[in-house]
């Protein structure tokens, strides 16, 4: 791992070219204007391997807890572009209405493949 400071951007950005991930974020820039869709429609995800979408899953799980948990979606604008706004807790409401299907609060590698195909 080289230089802590900007690893996860790093990681992210092994995935995603500079033109996606700044399409995505222009998309959410806005308090209330994030869309997961329209995020990852911005960002070409659907053009990304089955690899490339677990590797994402690695990153935004920030603590590696196999789930992506309220904190972790608060920070998701943080992995694509450092000091990006916190998503709102209405915003991750919605996000996690869409992803945690076993209404479990958090959202799990299985339900984050679903939400990238539905
Ligand atoms: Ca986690």
């Amino acid at each position: 791992m080289a230089g802590g400071r900007r690893c996860f951007n790093k990681a992210m950005s092994d995935i995603f070219t500079d033109e996606e991930m700044a399409a995505g974020m222009d998309s959410a820039k806005a308090a209330n204007s994030f869309n997961h869709k329209t995020f990852f429609a911005k960002v070409g995800l659907n053009s990304k391997s089955k690899e490339q979408l677990a590797k994402m899953f690695g990153i935004l799980d920030l603590d590696k807890s196999g789930f992506i948990e309220v904190d972790e979606l608060r920070r998701f604008l943080q992995n694509f572009k450092s000091g990006a706004r916190d998503l709102n807790d209405r915003e991750i409401k919605e996000f996690l209405k869409a992803g945690d299907t076993d209404g479990d609060g958090k959202i799990g590698v299985d339900e984050f493949r679903v939400l990238l195909e539905t």
